[in-house]
């Protein structure tokens, strides 16, 4: 079974002003690619991972090669990011059900945005920080190195990921050059909060 690129769900200059055709394009059309090109040859030559889904993959991250552990990171984390975010004018607001969530767990949507930014720049060098579900029901932030997620055995700290942004200077360097703030503060003019809020009653639901 190959892994293959899906597309982006929106032109790569839909997410203009936020984040810039040229970052999208290449993000897309040469960063994930070569993680799934990379993972589909790693996977090629460890004949005993032929088979295995990239959720399987992912869940036993830990105890794979760090070929596959990275690149399969990669993927997973590359095609939710980009189902993670639409156009401002389809980006839409939190659920009910979400805002209430995070007004329980973080007191308002201002001081949720806050700490999800300073879990950002406080990530240092490459990864990724993230909005996930716990077993309690509650919701966490949390930041990953390199391309690990909450969803693998070697996170520190696990969850569902119903948000996330990549903190590689790969996904905003372009536009943003070394300030990483001001891009973590324009992302969100291009979080698609239905997706969000989708993903937080599937999360919920399944608890
Ligand atoms: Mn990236």
């Amino acid at each position: 079974m190959a892994f293959s690129l899906p597309p982006l769900p929106y032109a790569a200059d839909a997410l203009e002003p936020a984040i810039d055709a040229q970052t999208m394009t290449i993000h897309h059309d040469k960063h994930h690619q070569a993680y799934v090109d990379t993972l589909n040859k790693a996977v090629n030559e460890n004949p005993a991972l032929a088979g295995q889904s990239l959720e399987q993959l992912v869940a036993r991250a830990g105890t794979l090669p760090p070929v596959v552990r990275n690149n399969a990171g990669g993927h997973w984390n590359h095609s939710f990011f980009w189902q993670t975010m639409a156009p401002l004018a389809q980006a839409g607001q939190p659920s009910g059900a979400l805002k209430v969530a995070i007004e329980r767990d973080f007191g308002s949507l201002d001081k949720f945005k806050a700490a999800f930014k300073a879990a950002g720049t406080g990530r240092f060098g490459s990864g990724w920080v993230w909005l996930i579900v716990g077993k309690d029901g509650k919701l966490a932030i949390t930041s990953t190195p390199n391309q690990d997620n909450p969803l693998m055995d070697v996170a520190d700290v696990k969850g569902v990921p119903i948000l996330g942004n990549d903190m590689w200077e790969h996904a905003y360097y372009l536009k943003y050059q070394n300030r990483r703030a001001d891009y973590l503060d324009g992302w969100w003019q291009v979080v698609n909060w239905k997706a969000v809020s989708d993903r937080y009653a599937a999360a919920a639901k399944a608890l």
